[in-house]
């Protein structure tokens, strides 16, 4: 059944043959008669991943042997989706794996779906993490991604009768092939107690944290291979455990339930990852998830340091720890009290290691996402780390009174601490404070930290701020995603742009190639017309494969504006309406993303899109020429699928708020056109692409500035234009919710009523301008596609590859290894 008549490649497939078989009946006890697809998947992962094995051994004894500078990204998320064809690509072994799996009646792409994805995280902040660890292996940098295992990742998605009900996400209960566990790998992390201060023999005070409730810490450990490459680097999550003496102590007073009870409880904190994105929940199991993970990970870090140095004071010659947001800056405490407490090094030794080991990210400019935790939440739960926070914020603040004398309001907003009736400690300006660099993740974004967010910092410490702009790994993102375009563009410029993405400038040659733009036309109908059959299978909605695919697939937020597209599409509705006749050019409004549980307003969106769905979709008169689909449960996988079939991209927050995205990236690398505002990355992507090649509208971040000083009143923009004034009209009146006519007031009121703080209907005049453009551009279908080459031509910034190497050159200070396999 084999085709190769190359005897070394026959010995190849029948090796992968014999692993696959092996594990099908030693590992998971299965025959050919009781093998589920599932156990089918499980038996190939094995065989994948002990390939990875291989070199992932090599790359960690290279490692201990050359004891390179490492880097550790600690971030609360990693949204790694599926791994089994990401795997088989990055070690170069799909098509073997295809042909041996083929042999035995098995289609690969088959086996794919039936992998869970793993949804360790909310959005952009995740799945950038996850994009990090392909490409740090990929770019041979040493490195590790430290988190949490969640039991439950980010809830699943149902709709409803239109609304959002959230289902938990138990993806580990059909096993997860891809980990090992470490059980030699547990610390302990200790909570609550107090702390006694003593004198030591020398007569030195030392702080001593008793009585704690002590929770172990157990590794789990993920290889994540590099691209084209032997190195395989190590993503480790941990999960909570019980102590020994936790249970005996409980065991041993006779009461057995309660025992259970209580261990139960403990292991709780890797339970469940908190489902909410760009907004902090302020709960106390967060705080101990943020906690159990700086512990965990800064004794790793340098129990692993200590195994080949003795000399603490060298840390940050070979260890460099990337924030990622504020979550685990946890991590700038800890680091001080082993130091001090355990090492006993002198403060100012500590602080110098600790400040030129950490360098921070932040995500975020919306001032309610900043992370605060009330002091009491340290004082009861880490004592001896909020007594090291005030010492780290006098300190600091003497620095700033002898740098601008008399400047009290300086030293309130730099305080670490938050003097309001329930203080609080500000992680940002903990992570600032601790950290040799800060960075923000696009250009704007970091002006913006500069001027406004954090200005007071870059005044005292210019030199500490930095800008990576983000990027996305082209091997998921394109190779794994979409084969169809992936073969095309390797066809006419070889495949050298998997490894190096600037390669994509040169598709700007044949962009005006007739027979090259009719390939690339007839790859994306292929995509259109599997997202029109999933569309079909799982919305019972028919889609037109010639209308233009129209997508925004994002967590759903208030800033990201799905409110102002909903808009746009009434518009259109009203349009077709009032002419029946007219000619229009045909479109599939398609959405997806999840809403945080408790984010009302949000949810209600989601609820207004699915009933303005209802009524477009069912209306004869309007047939096919408008179509609106709500995709539930947007996941790393659906995004897979969304992104090839996709014409437009729609990127449309309000200037000032979008820190980055990394969606409006995926898009364009896959041929979509963008439709967005000056906001975050859109802005870089415009300049790479071209501004004839991108539809910009709206304000940009100093107009929405200026507009909000001078004093903003939407309803000054909804009595100007008459079509605005329906569409709010219409939602207002329940024209949408016939059966319930107030229900989407709430939403209307957040425009009309409550300041509009996004400025949605400031935009919206442009914004419908600018779907004209695209509308009439859609009609020159050899032009649009001509466009669409060259925003993927333009593509080359937008590696994560390439901000890795930012990250290493100018950051971490780590210089790239090559893994030679041992014989
Ligand atoms: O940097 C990754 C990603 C950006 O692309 C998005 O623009 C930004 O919204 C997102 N931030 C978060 C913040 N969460 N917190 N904190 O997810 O980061």
């Amino acid at each position: 059944l084999l085709n190769s008549p190359d005897p070394a490649e026959l010995d190849a497939l029948m090796l992968i043959i014999k692993s696959f078989l092996e594990h099908l009946e030693y590992t998971l006890g299965k025959d050919k008669y009781s093998a589920t697809r599932h156990d089918i998947f499980n038996a190939l992962s094995y065989a994948v991943r002990d390939r990875m094995v291989e070199r992932w051994l090599d790359t960690q004894q290279a490692y201990y042997n050359e004891d390179p500078k490492r880097v550790y990204y600690v971030s609360m998320e990693f949204l790694m989706g599926r791994t089994l064809e990401n795997s088989l690509v990055n070690l170069g072994l799909l098509e073997q794996f295809r042909e041996a799996m083929n042999s035995l009646g098995y289609d690969l792409d088959q086996l794919f779906d039936q992998e869970q994805d793993a949804g360790l995280g909310n959005g952009g902040l995740g799945r950038l993490a996850a994009c990090f660890l392909d490409s740090m292996a990929t770019k041979g940098i040493p490195g590790y991604g430290y988190g949490i295992r969640y039991e439950y990742g980010i809830f699943r998605q149902n709709i409803v009768d239109g609304s959002q009900v959230e289902i938990p996400d138990n993806w580990l209960r059909y096993r997860n092939p891809w980990e090992l566990d470490r059980q030699e790998h547990l610390h302990p992390v200790k909570f609550y107690g107090r702390v006694v201060e003593r004198k030591d023999a020398g007569g030195k005070p030392v702080f001593d944290w008793v009585d704690t409730e002590d929770v172990m810490a157990m590794a789990y450990d993920t290889p994540t291979p590099g691209y084209g490459t032997n190195t395989v680097n190590t993503m480790r999550l941990w999960t909570a455990k019980s102590t020994r003496e936790f249970d005996l102590a409980f065991f041993n007073e006779g009461n057995y339930i309660r025992a259970v009870e209580k261990k139960m409880v403990t292991e709780n904190i890797s339970k469940v990852l908190y489902p909410a994105d760009n907004v902090p929940e302020g709960k106390e199991l967060r705080f101990k998830q943020e906690y159990f993970l700086a512990c965990a990970t800064v004794y790793d870090v340098i129990y692993r340091f200590r195994k080949t140095h003795d000399d603490l004071r060298l840390l940050p010659t070979k260890v460099a720890i990337q924030l990622n947001d504020t979550h685990p800056a946890l991590c700038i405490p800890e680091m001080m009290r082993l130091l001090l407490d355990h090492y006993r090094l002198d403060w100012d030794t500590a602080w110098e290691i600790t400040t030129k080991t950490f360098a921070y990210t932040n995500h975020t400019i919306l001032p309610e996402a900043l992370e605060k935790w009330p002091v009491w939440f340290f004082e009861h739960i880490l004592p001896r780390h909020i007594q090291i926070i005030y010492e780290i914020n006098d300190r600091f603040l003497a620095e700033v009174r002898k740098r601008f004398p008399g400047d009290t309001g300086k030293l309130q907003r730099m305080s670490l601490i938050e003097e309001h009736w329930e203080r609080k400690v500000r992680m940002a300006n903990l992570a600032i404070v601790g950290s040799h660099s800060v960075n923000g993740v696009a250009a704007l974004h970091t002006e913006i930290l500069k001027e406004s967010v954090f200005r007071d910092f870059y005044e005292m410490f210019p030199g500490r701020f930095n800008n990576k702009t983000n990027g996305i790994t082209q091997r998921r993102w394109l190779k794994c995603a979409n084969p169809g375009q992936a073969a095309l563009i390797t066809d006419v410029i070889g495949d050298g742009w998997v490894k190096e993405l600037y390669e994509l400038t040169r598709l700007g040659d044949h962009a005006a190639d007739p027979a090259f733009v009719a390939q690339w036309r007839q790859v994306k109908r292929e995509n259109k017309e599997r997202l029109a059959r999933y569309i079909l299978d799982h919305n019972c909605v028919q889609v037109n494969v010639d209308s233009l695919f129209d997508c925004q697939v994002k967590r759903i937020h208030e800033y990201k504006r799905q409110l102002l597209n909903v808009l746009h599409v009434i518009t259109l509705y009203n349009r077709i309406k009032a002419n029946p006749a007219g000619d229009f050019v045909p479109r599939t409004v398609i959405f997806s993303g999840k809403a945080a549980p408790a984010y009302f307003i949000a949810k209600l969106v989601i609820r207004l899109i699915n009933a303005v769905g209802d009524v477009v979709n069912n209306d004869p008169e309007i047939g096919d020429r408008l179509k609106v689909v709500f995709l539930a449960n947007y996941s790393v996988s659906l995004a897979e699928r969304i992104f090839p079939a996709a014409d437009l991209s729609e990127q449309i927050s309000t200037a000032g708020t979008e820190a980055s995205g990394t969606g409006n990236m995926k898009f364009a690398l896959n041929g979509a056109l963008t439709i967005g505002t000056l906001d975050g990355a859109n802005i870089e992507i415009m300049e790479e692409v071209g501004r004839d090649n991108i539809f910009i509208f709206g304000m940009n971040a100093a107009e929405v500035e200026e507009l909000r000083r001078k004093g903003y009143n939407p309803r000054d923009w909804y009595g100007r234009n008459a079509e605005l004034k329906k569409v709010l009209d219409m939602i207002a009146e329940g024209r949408f919710s016939p059966d319930n006519h107030d229900l989407f007031r709430p939403i209307v009121d957040t425009l009309l009523n409550q300041g509009d703080y996004y400025m949605l209907l400031a935009d919206y005049a442009s914004y419908i301008a600018a779907q004209e453009e695209v509308a009439r551009l859609y009609l020159d279908q050899d032009e649009w596609a001509r466009k669409a080459i060259l925003n993927c031509a333009g593509m080359g910034k937008f590696s994560s590859d390439r901000t890795i190497a930012e990250y290493a050159r100018e950051i971490w200070e780590v210089e790239p290894m090559e893994i030679r396999p041992v014989l």
